[in-house]
């Protein structure tokens, strides 16, 4: 695969309602797109990374910095062999998982387009659609948060998550379970906001039968984790501290969880996502595909990877309008709380040009020099 040209292009998504984490509140998603053209035809990928290095190390500007002057010179120095092949060609830059993730997610997708095969049947998908939950935001109050939960379940989503912080934690997650029942599946993420002082109130989320607990504690602290495992019933998952298929088996040896969340972006790509899956797979430990409020081209790259046998639990794959009134793509729309897998070739879907263009801020195109 000969590649011609790297385009990235910046667009900006107004969110329906902010969306307020322990890490801070976005209200607009501001997104760094890759569309390569090659010599097999065009792909697109989604860059994950947040406008602010608040989730990760990673940020928009950052991965588009990266790719502009390392990845995209790289990957257009010399054909490419395959997609595949890509990791082993950029391997001297350090980290930028996610600036790495969305340029070899665009040569897949011209790859497969090419081959006419889906992503989900490239990566080993056993599904044709798979379940859905949504990650609920911190809401102003226990009511305003009770109201939009409803909404949630009326919509037919199969579980709920609840994001948590200090002060934002029992009493959120009481209520909730107060008005809908023992029967709801339900879960929490604290993304990285506690500390080991903090395992007596943790300890009280067993009273409340919930799925997971997800990443109580930074994203180096595998020992907080292990030592959490060991005092809560609550299965402990890990989402940020889980940057590969390696991070992963280290982190299942040691104890430090028993259920793994799997973004593409986080870990460099989704090849390495599948063997993430497959990692955990071997080791007995459930997975689910996270989200990272992505566009519908995000989106159907992650309904892909959730279609693999070892997601075996409802990932953070909403319909677009959890988040984007308007999708920049065909919007993915929830049917009895699941979302079908894309079977076109490559990610199956396809920017809807009139509204990128409208979104887009910037855009710059690259070529061999
Ligand atoms: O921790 O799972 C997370 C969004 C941005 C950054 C981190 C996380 C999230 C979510 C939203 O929880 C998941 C989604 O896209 O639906
Ligand atoms: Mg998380």
């Amino acid at each position: 695969m000969k590649i011609e040209l790297v385009e990235l292009r910046r667009i900006a998504m107004p969110l329906r309602r902010p969306f307020r984490t322990s890490f801070g509140t976005q209200t607009r998603r501001d997104i760094l797109l890759v569309r390569v053209v090659t010599d097999v035809g065009e792909g697109w990928g989604e860059c994950v990374a947040l406008a602010d290095p608040v989730y990760s190390s990673e940020y928009v500007e950052g991965a588009q910095q990266v790719l502009r002057d390392y990845l995209a010179p790289q990957a257009l120095a010399a054909p490419l062999a395959s997609a595949r092949r890509l990791a082993d060609r950029v391997s001297a830059v350090m980290g930028h998982r996610m600036a790495k993730a969305a340029l070899e997610t665009a040569l897949l997708d011209a790859e497969l387009r090419a081959a006419s095969m889906s992503l989900a049947t490239y990566l080993g998908g056993v599904r044709d659609r798979v379940d859905c939950g949504v990650s609920v935001g911190i809401a102003p109050s226990v009511p305003e948060l009770l109201d939009e939960v409803r909404g949630y379940v009326e919509e037919g989503y199969l579980r709920i998550k609840l994001k948590v912080e200090p002060g934002w934690d029992i009493e959120p997650v009481a209520a909730v379970r107060a008005e809908f029942g023992d029967d709801l599946l339900l879960q929490v993420d604290a993304n990285t906001a506690y500390t080991t002082t903090d395992l007596r109130r943790l300890a009280r989320f067993d009273e409340f039968d919930l799925l997971l607990i997800e990443q109580p504690f930074a994203e180096e602290d595998l020992e907080s984790h292990r030592v959490l495992s060991e005092t809560i019933r609550t299965p402990v998952c890990l989402d940020e501290s889980v940057v590969s298929a390696a991070s992963a088996a280290d982190a299942i040896r040691r104890g430090a969880c028993s259920v793994v969340n799997i973004k593409a972006g986080r870990v460099g790509g989704y090849l390495e996502a599948a063997r993430v899956h497959d990692v955990c797979s071997a080791l007995g430990v459930p997975v689910w595909c996270g989200g990272m409020l992505e566009t519908g081209l995000g989106r159907a790259a992650n309904v892909a990877l959730a279609s693999l046998p070892g997601f075996t639990l409802p990932g953070d794959t909403s319909g677009s309008a959890r988040f984007y009134v308007e999708d920049i793509t065909e919007p993915f729309v929830l049917e009895d709380g699941q979302l079908a897998v894309p079977q076109g070739p490559g990610l199956g879907v396809t920017p809807r040009t009139d509204v990128l263009d409208e979104l887009t801020t910037s855009r710059e195109e690259l070529t061999a020099r």
